[in-house]
């Protein structure tokens, strides 16, 4: 990885749509659009949220094809963008995929940088298969786009998708979703009852790894349980930048901290961290909407000693009941043959997957999603069971207009 971002280069021919495409990625007018030719004669860049992916940088840049409309220094510059990019996004129209582009991915195919295809102005001329025939010959990551008529969020995912499969591993898996909301030097007060369900001498996986990011972002932490929460709050000279809760105790902790403190819980971070906070957001809207009959799914990722209150077999199906008033059918199920007969369920309620790295957990997300499943983990359905969901998400601002927007979809 180049930089810490991953960077994304948008090549084509003048004229081809290249800030169109930035600007409607971005949702911003960061880039000059416009029919004369050779509109862009600079490297524009943007940062933006590629949601479960992390931080992206966006380059747009001069058009390349014809040399004796650009200065040198512009095209020195193109070249650059091209250098640090580690993935292009080549635009081209259809129809036209000539010797420029092919040059264009000859390079690529020597620096080892990812390419994927996308085919612009697809409102004016769609490809037939002829065409997407030969682009294949080039590389299997074709996107269609108009500036005009494609929905965002669907090209947004159709091109998450395919970074998923070429980004590295590291990249996936190292996504810190604190380093939003906590800063060098910042104070988090973490939660962390000791009750029945706590190992012995221990503190569990979600909760060390979330001190070992406080750490890692030069913050501190201080851990009570919740009957020690008050005098901690009362002990810090200044309140701290946020409340990080364990989901059982969420409401009660709720109900003592001050409305203009952040307060969230561990099982939120950790949804951030481990997969998709938006759909896992949108997809515990789906639990103000189940009616008698409907079949709930509670997945464990592992097959773990239970113990007599155990959240996942005895506590959540109890809670669902509770919560929605309604004669569901609660099914159980741990360990690897999730989803075999995905499409008979209405809801997925998922544990926070700590055996699973990010990408096993986002495969069994994306699973779901497309199969138009909703989606979300225990804790993030204990919020909701508590009347606190609005609260905990506002860490998140994404995430909880997406559970807002889903939860009025509904009604
Ligand atoms: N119909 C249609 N027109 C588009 C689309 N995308 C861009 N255009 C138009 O094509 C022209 C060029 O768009 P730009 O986004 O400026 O293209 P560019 O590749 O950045 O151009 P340069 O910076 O000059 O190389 C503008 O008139 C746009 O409105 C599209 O999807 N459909
Ligand atoms: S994988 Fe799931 S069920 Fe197993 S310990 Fe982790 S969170 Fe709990
Ligand atoms: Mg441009």
């Amino acid at each position: 990885m180049k930089a810490l971002t991953i960077q994304i280069g948008i090549l084509g021919r003048i004229n081809v749509g290249k800030s169109s495409l930035m600007n409607f990625m971005t949702n911003q007018n960061t880039s000059i659009v416009s029919s004369v030719a050779g509109t862009t004669t600079d490297v524009v860049h943007k940062q933006m949220e590629l949601n479960p992916l992390g931080p992206v940088t966006l380059f747009d840049t001069a058009g390349i094809d014809d040399a004796s409309l650009l200065g040198e220094a512009r095209i020195e510059k193109t070249q650059k963008a091209f250098d640090s990019s580690d993935i292009v996004l080549l635009m081209c129209e259809t129809g036209n995929f000539g010797n420029f582009e092919k040059s264009i991915i000859k390079k690529t195919e020597k620096s080892k940088t990812p390419c994927v295809i996308v085919i612009s102005k697809t409102d004016l001329k769609k490809p037939d298969d002829l065409f997407l025939e030969k682009l294949k010959k080039y590389t299997k990551y074709i996107l269609l786009f108009s500036a005009f008529t494609s929905n965002r969020d669907n090209f947004l995912n159709a091109l998450k998708k395919i970074l998923m499969e070429i980004l590295p591993d590291n990249y996936i898996e190292n996504y810190l979703a604190l380093r939003n909301i906590i800063k060098k030097g910042d104070t988090a007060v973490l939660v962390m009852p000791i009750d029945l369900g706590a190992p012995r001498g221990k503190i569990i996986m979600p909760q060390v790894q979330i001190v070992r990011h406080i750490l890692d972002l030069n913050a501190a932490s201080y851990t009570v349980q919740d009957t020690e929460y008050e005098i901690a709050l009362q002990n810090l000279k200044t309140p701290p930048v946020i409340v990080i809760t364990d989901s059982q105790a969420v409401k009660r902790i709720v109900l003592k901290t001050p409305a203009d403190i952040k307060l969230t819980t561990f099982s939120t971070i950790y949804a951030a961290d481990k997969s998709d906070i938006v759909e896992m957001a949108k997809g515990a809207a789906g639990l103000n909407n189940l009616c008698d009959g409907d079949k709930v799914l509670i997945a464990e990722s592992c097959t773990h000693h239970a113990s007599a209150d155990d959240i996942g077999r005895v506590k959540l199906p109890k809670w669902i009941r509770e919560y929605t008033g309604k004669n569901l059918e609660v099914k159980y199920m741990s360990g690897q043959n999730y989803l075999e007969d995905i499409e008979n369920y209405k809801i997925i309620i998922h544990c926070g997957g700590c055996t699973l790295n990010r990408k096993g957990m986002l495969s069994r997300l994306n699973k779901a999603v497309e199969a138009g499943i909703s989606i979300t983990n225990y804790g993030i359905a204990i919020s909701v069971f508590q009347g606190v969901i609005e609260k905990v998400l506002e860490v998140f601002p994404e995430a909880l207009a997406a559970y807002k927007k889903a939860l009025k979809f509904q009604f």
